[in-house]
């Protein structure tokens, strides 16, 4: 799509809303943080963010206290123009949806391969490592003036959403990008004690237990963990209790497939998987889900212990 169209829908919008996804990480915070701070430098433009919950780690990014809470916002209000940031389908959008639906021109900003471009307008890049990466690369082709907030919530989102530039979605692009935001003052010493290295007592002894429990199946190269809601409020942890859970199963050298099952509802089972080199994105897509290669998640309608059989039912006819 022209860039041309992105400046003009813009533009022509009174109200703008940005949309995070459900269970928010580093990536749709810090592109919505991020996208904000660009729009309100460059169009000076009435502009909210809409989220369902903020975890604590992600309180340091700059803009992030001016956005509005599902819980709160006035449902009867109208954006003329609505930005969803990392937000792979519909779904993922929840109780947002509605002013998704009000808009008169919608925009999806995002770099999942299982996006189906479901707005109006949509900037998909697969080849990114994040939407971050997304929005830096629009921000210089439209001009957009950086700054130390845009690219320091930008930066986030890149640094997070390649696990420190470790995953295989690193590319030349990425550094270049990531290089290019240092410029406006990005410290990545400190961003990365944020993100990485601030985290409560509670939560690392709660995913702890987690790991404690795992079970290995086929030679050890299928590795879990269940969460149970008992247990997250035992432990007295929030919403993103299970970050980097599942890449710490990977990281055991037998794993090939690793994922946490994680109780969310009755008879609802939320899926994150991670694998080596096999297709979990095609997993997941079998429950409805989605996501990348190597990282993907899905919801299956069933208590745990059934979805994880159902879940590992697929995975044996990988054959591993
Ligand atoms: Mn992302």
């Amino acid at each position: 799509m022209s860039c041309d169209n992105i400046d003009y829908i813009i533009k022509s919008a009174k109200k703008i809303l940005i949309i995070s996804h459900i269970n928010p990480d580093g990536d749709t915070l810090g592109s919505m943080s991020g996208l904000f701070s660009l729009i309100k430098e460059k169009y000076k433009k009435e502009c909210d963010m809409l989220l369902d919950n903020l975890p604590a780690v992600y309180e340091f990014l700059p803009a992030i206290k001016n956005a509005k809470y599902f819980a709160t916002i006035d449902k009867s209000l109208v954006y003329d123009l609505v930005i969803t940031v990392d937000v792979a389908a519909i779904d993922r959008m929840n109780e947002a949806k509605i002013f998704f639906d009000k808009a008169a021109v919608t925009l999806n900003i995002d770099h999942h391969a299982t996006n189906i471009s479901y707005a109006q307008y949509n900037i998909v890049e697969p080849d990114a490592s994040s939407t971050g990466e997304v929005i830096v690369s629009l921000a210089q082709k439209l001009g957009w003036r950086l700054n130390y907030d845009s690219a320091l919530a930008l930066y986030t989102a890149i640094l997070t959403d390649t696990g420190a530039f470790k995953f295989s979605n690193t590319s030349v692009k990425t550094f270049e990008t990531a290089a290019r935001l240092l410029e406006y003052g990005v410290k990545p010493h400190d961003v990365y004690k944020q993100c990485f290295e601030s985290y409560p007592k509670n939560f690392f002894l709660f995913q702890n237990y987690c790991l404690n429990k795992a079970v290995f199946l086929h030679d050890d190269k299928v590795a879990y963990t269940e969460v149970y809601k008992k247990d997250v409020e035992k432990f007295g942890v929030g919403p993103d209790c299970t970050e980097g859970l599942t890449e710490k199963l990977r990281a055991i050298s037998s794993t090939e497939i690793a994922f946490i099952a994680k109780e969310i509802g009755s008879g609802l089972t939320k899926f994150s998987m991670r694998s080596k080199t096999a297709d979990v994105s095609a997993i997941c897509a079998e429950f409805g889900g989605g996501g990348h290669k190597l990282a993907a998640g899905c919801v299956v309608k069933a208590p745990v212990k059934s979805a994880v059989e159902k879940v590992l039912g697929k995975i044996e006819k990988l054959g591993l």
